[in-house]
């Protein structure tokens, strides 16, 4: 399967498939969806498929096979056929945006998220802040891209404040217009790893892959104004293969970016600096809020910890809080109906006994 290791298929997934498909099936990896028609990626190359109707009517929307997932397939004479997804290494997910409570997976197995913020308009240090949590909170790694460079006078000084953040993710200012700065993302990426990604609209995402899919020797030379012909918004998902041998998944800017982490460890697990203090509060169950003889809060005192660093991981906990008690009770809800729906069932059949 050489064809598709280059797409990520470790021995991971290898074995996944080895082990929980049929005879007949081809292991397959989602590179696009455009509303019913899935884009995969199989050993004999690109093939457009469709859920079987087991899939589609049984699971949840975020059960669904996502941009990066592996998924088994059945190839029949006129179509492809998604049978399952291959259990997920990770999921990067946001909360629904809207009131839902539930969660929307942006990308499934991914080894690093591109955070990207434009330096001119868009640099927002709260919203940075927000996505490095949920990107920590789901154990998957990061890394900062500050895209237009170009249009502001000392680009290092954004690099300074997200450094003051605390949260140690290496922080990259480019220009996608010259290529400036992309020598060091190339050196952040593996072959074979997959990267997504997110940020607002108009940002310049698209516009750094369309230099990351040129030849890395004729971008350090200047980006041909070919890729600047006016604004293309990004409306789907694409994973593509990029010539340094790494996957990269392009996504539309994103809006609303609400917390959807589970299990939250509200010691702080997601902020090495406070989870660090957290060891020293006087509860182990601390949440730095209102507990007395709290490490955190003292740090925040005696300047040792940004005030403002420190209001906005407060914020994040109670929103990721909200998200956790709203799920659980969906849950409970669910289960009992679920109950309900069995004993009424058990009744029906003993009447008819
Ligand atoms: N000056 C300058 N302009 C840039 C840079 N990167 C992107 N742009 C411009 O910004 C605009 C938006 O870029 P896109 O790459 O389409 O932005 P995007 O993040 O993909 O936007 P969505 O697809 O809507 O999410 C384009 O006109 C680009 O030419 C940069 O580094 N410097
Ligand atoms: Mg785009
Ligand atoms: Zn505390």
């Amino acid at each position: 399967m050489t064809f598709l290791n280059d797409y990520g298929f470790h021995n991971h997934f290898s074995h996944l498939f080895d082990t929980c498909s049929n005879k007949g099936l081809i292991p397959a990896r989602i590179c696009s969806i455009r509303g019913n028609n899935f884009y995969i990626i199989t050993e004999s190359g690109e093939a457009e498929a469709v859920l079987t109707g087991n899939i589609l009517n049984t699971r949840e929307e975020w059960e669904l096979p996502k941009v990066g997932d592996w998924v088994t397939v059945y190839q029949t004479h006129t179509q492809f056929l998604i049978t399952d997804i291959l259990s997920r290494q990770n999921e990067f997910t946001r909360k629904m945006p809207g009131k839902r409570i539930q969660k929307q997976v942006i990308a499934a197995n991914i080894d690093t998220v591109f955070i990207v913020q434009g330096l001119n308009r868009d640099f927002n240090i709260m919203r940075l802040q927000r996505y490095l949590q949920q990107v920590a909170g789901q154990g998957i790694d990061a890394v900062i891209v500050l895209t237009k460079a170009d249009l502001v006078n000392s680009p290092l000084s954004y690099k300074a404040h997200v450094t003051d953040l605390g949260y140690n993710v290496p922080v990259i200012t480019i220009n996608n217009l010259t290529g400036e700065g992309l020598n060091e993302i190339i050196a952040f990426m593996d072959p074979r790893k997959t990267y997504v990604m997110v940020g607002s609209s108009g940002v310049g995402k698209s516009s750094l892959m369309n230099v990351l899919r040129q030849d890395y020797s004729q971008v350090v030379s200047g980006i041909s104004s070919a890729n600047h012909k006016g604004r293309h918004t990004t409306t789907f998902r694409q994973l593509t293969l990029l010539p340094n041998g790494s996957l990269l998944i392009d996504s539309p800017g994103t809006r609303e970016f609400g917390l959807s982490l589970e299990n939250s460890d509200s010691g702080g697990s997601s902020h090495p600096g406070i989870s660090e203090l957290a060891k020293h509060c006087k509860f182990a169950n601390c949440r730095h809020d209102s507990e007395p003889e709290c490490a955190v809060k003292n740090a925040v005192d005696n300047d040792k910890l940004s005030k403002v660093v420190y209001k906005s991981y407060i914020k994040l906990l109670k929103e990721q809080e909200h998200y956790e008690a709203e799920l659980h009770e969906q849950r409970k809800t669910q289960k009992s109906q679920g109950k309900i729906s069995r004993q009424v069932q058990q009744l029906k059949r003993k009447n008819r006994n």
